[in-house]
């Protein structure tokens, strides 16, 4: 059976820490440990489509909120709208939810339905 991986894979574990332990006979011996550190859960900033939030808006929300040029932009708003929904970008948790935070804030401001949320990658 083939598997293929479905996300960047982890990086190698860190080399073992070699701590100097004093033993009975009064010698030194070092022990290894193993760093079990896993790297941060990250999350995606999903933004769904709808029928009424002008597209120009979308465009404007992904550059501002999510750091793309107006090209990668468009491009992710256009999928959004065929697809349904679309991922604008990848965080660490507290700042997926700032980001979801601002695009509803900015939303509601303007009287546009536009949602997004975050949820955790793979
Ligand atoms: N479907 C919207 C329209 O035709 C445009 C749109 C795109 C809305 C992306 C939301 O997340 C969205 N005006």
């Amino acid at each position: 059976m083939i598997f293929m991986a479905s996300q960047t894979p982890l990086p190698p574990p860190a080399g073992p820490t070699i701590r100097p332990k004093e033993d009975d006979g009064g010698s030194v011996v070092a022990e290894r440990k193993t760093q079990k550190t896993k790297p941060p859960q990250m999350y995606q900033v999903v933004m769904l489509n709808d029928d009424y939030t002008p597209m120009e808006f979308v465009v404007v929300v992904i550059q501002e909120f999510f750091g793309k040029d107006r090209e990668t932009a468009t491009q992710i708003m256009l999928k959004i709208h065929l697809d349904g929904k679309g991922i604008c970008g990848v965080y660490s948790r507290d700042v997926a939810a700032t980001k979801v935070q601002q695009v509803q804030e900015a939303a509601r401001q303007a009287g546009h339905p536009l949602q997004c949320l975050s949820e955790p990658v793979e």
